[in-house]
Parts: C-alpha cells; structure tokens; sequence
C-alpha cells in the first residue's frame, strides 16, 4: 500500500496518484521525490524533484475550486504577469548580484498548462526558484527590509501593465464591505457557537464596521486607483537566496489581478510586523512591531517612492490597520459558517486565527501616531 498524502477537506491521495499526475509534467522516468510544501490555507502544494534537469525542481498545486472558480482566468494572468516581469527585466537589467524572479508556468507533455484528474482536481505546474528559501515569521529587520523591497520590485515591475488586462479571478477579495455582508449574512443564520472568545470577536466587529470601508470609498471617490496587485504578499510568499538572505522571488501569483496597492502594502505589514506570527495559539501575546514596520517600508519605497501619489501616503496607515482588520473578519466568518474557506486543523482553529489578527489590529491603533509618523518620515 503506498502512503498516503493527507489533503484537506477530507480528500486523501495516495502518493501513487500524485506522482501519476506529476508525471504529467516530467519527462518519462524522471521522477525522484514529490513532498508538501509550504503552509498554503487553500490550495494544496507540492515540490517536485526531477533527475538530470538543469532546474531539478518545479511546484505542483492543486487548485481549490470553491476559491477559484475560474481556474482557467487564474492561468491566464499567471502567463500574464510572469510573461511581463521577464520582459522587464530583460529590458532593465538589475545591478549586478541581484536577481529576481516570479513562477513560470510548465506545460504537460502534451502542452496543457493543466491537468484534471479522475475526480475533476484541477493541477498546474509552476517553476520553483531555485537556492532560494522562505520563512513564516519575520527573522529580523534585515528580513523585513528584503521583503519590503520584493514587494516593491514586484509593484515596480507591473506598473506599466495596464490592470485592465488582468482578469478578475476573485471579485470581491480584499473589498472589506463585501466581507461584512457575507458575515452578517452567516450570523443570521441560527446556530452560531458562543464562547467569551467569540463575544469579543462580535464586539470587535461592531466596533469597526463604520470605518471598515475606508479604502473602498476612498477607491470610489477617484482618490484610489486600481493597479495591478500580487493579493496575498505576506512573509512566507517572498523568496530569499539561500546564501545571501537577499529577496528574490515573490510567489503564490493566484491573487494577482485589478487592485489597490494599499491592499498589498497592508497585507505585507500584518503578516511582517507580527514576530509570534499568524498561526500562534498565544493570541493575547500578539503585538505589531513598529521597528520592523519601518524596515519593510524603507524596503518598499526604495523602489516605490516613484509611483506612490500624496493621497496613496494618506491611506497607508488606515491600510494597515484594515487588512489585519479584514483578515481577523475572514477567519471569524468562516469559524461561524463551519470551516468552509480556510482549511483548519481543529474546530477552533478560524476562531484563534481571528483572535490573532484582532490583537494585531489592536496594537496598530495603540501606536497609531508612531506608525503615522513612520509613514511621514519615509515620505
Ligand atoms: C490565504 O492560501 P494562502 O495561505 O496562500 C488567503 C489570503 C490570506 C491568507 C492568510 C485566496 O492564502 O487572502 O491572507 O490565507 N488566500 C485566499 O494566511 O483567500
Ligand atoms: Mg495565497
């Protein structure tokens, strides 16, 4: 019996399946070695080693339907984008001893840019950046700074891409008003569980809801404007040489698509800023780093300074605060709805995630003026 590979909401593989769908993309005989790879919430990942290949690795994903219904909208801006950063890049080379890379799509033999198995599981290849590693949690502010800098090179790079020719793989992500609605929608249906964890997530909530839409009416008062954005910039999606500690690839592009930069900037500094991390049990411990805040912003606006307008600097703080905002309500809406998005490991586990991301957005307000004055100084 060959082992099996546990894969969330209830689908076991056994390893004979996915190595049968890997070796789609290989060439025949080829195969060494398939292991899970990384902490993704949604799409099932998997590094793949390949003999005699000048690149020996590549990433094979399972896609997660229920997210993203439009698998075939998410290939195309994956080609899109990783088609213009080489562009880019080929025209702009960076100083010497730099490198940076997004994932490529691979074709399977026959040259799909997909496989559907058996039981209608939609599998891509990526290429994987080779000598290059990446981390949960922010090591120090020399980390921060190099992931602050990948996001920048990444808004860089896709500056001149117009956002309208990215399709919109996810309506509705990032928009904050759009997740009140569906959590009210979910607390109105009977059954809910109570807890005094849950009692302070409610309070939380209500608190915020007035001001929740902030972005999305700055955005439609034409303050904001929609520019191409990566989605789900946080620590463990930025690449960094395994030698030099230097950032050189930003991953997991399923989210790219029309968007605000602040979603992106304020998605990178609640997941950076939090050194316990956004998978800790120790949810009262959880505090925003104003130290490392500074380091990803320098790293940032290196490269970002340029294409950043005076009103996109009025909303950076209000984006920080937000996104951890929004994240904390994403995780509590699907504990209430039963588990449904997120993958958990424990009926509770959505509901500690919420915990974590509400103590965050506390510790933001507590330091509002230092963070304010942060974003002033860098200016
Ligand atoms: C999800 O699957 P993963 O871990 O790359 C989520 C992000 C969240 C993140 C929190 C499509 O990303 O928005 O910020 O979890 N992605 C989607 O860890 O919802
Ligand atoms: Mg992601």
């Amino acid at each position: 019996m060959p082992p099996i590979i546990k894969i969330p909401h209830g689908r076991d593989k056994t390893l004979d399946h996915l190595l049968a769908v890997a070796e789609h993309f290989t060439p025949p005989g080829k195969l060494l070695d398939l292991r899970e790879y990384g902490n993704g919430n949604v799409n099932d990942t998997f590094l793949v080693t390949v003999a005699g290949a000048a690149k020996p690795h590549f990433i094979l994903q399972r896609l997660n339907l229920r997210v993203f219904r439009r698998p075939e909208l998410v290939m195309g801006n994956l080609g899109i984008v990783s088609e213009h950063v080489r562009r880019r890049l080929a025209l702009a080379p960076l100083r010497a001893g730099r490198r940076f890379e997004v994932p490529r799509v691979l074709l399977t033999r026959e040259g799909r840019d997909h496989v559907i198995d058996p039981s209608g599981a939609f599998w891509r290849a990526i290429s994987f950046i080779e000598a290059a590693e990446t981390f949960d949690t922010m090591k120090d502010a020399g980390h921060a700074r190099e992931v602050g800098y990948a996001l920048g090179m990444f808004h860089t790079l896709l500056s001149d891409l117009p956002p309208d020719q990215l399709a919109d793989t996810l309506p509705g992500f990032h928009v904050t008003p759009g997740y009140l609605a569906h959590y009210d929608e979910v607390l109105a249906k009977p059954g809910a569980s109570r807890s005094p964890e849950a009692d302070y997530c409610l309070r939380f909530v209500a608190e915020r809801r007035t001001w929740a839409p902030v972005l999305e009416k700055a955005r439609a008062q034409g303050k904001l404007r929609l520019r191409p954005m990566h989605g789900d910039p946080k620590v463990n999606n930025v690449m960094l040489d395994t030698a030099t500690g230097q950032a050189v690839g930003m991953v997991d592009l399923d989210t790219v698509k029309p968007g605000l930069v602040h979603y992106d900037i304020g998605d990178c500094l609640r997941s950076g800023c939090n050194l316990l991390g956004e998978e800790t049990e120790d949810w009262e411990a959880v505090r925003f780093e104003p130290g490392l805040c500074r380091a990803i912003l320098a790293g940032y606006l290196l490269l970002a300074r340029d294409f950043l307008t005076e009103t996109d600097y009025a909303y950076l703080y209000d984006a920080i605060r937000l996104l951890a905002f929004e994240l904390g309500l994403r995780f509590f809406t699907d504990y209430l709805a039963g588990n449904v998005y997120f993958k958990a490991k424990h009926p509770e586990h959505n509901l500690v995630r919420a915990l974590v991301q509400f103590k965050l957005t506390e510790s933001i307000e507590s330091q509002a003026a230092a963070i304010r004055a942060i974003i002033r100084d860098l200016q």
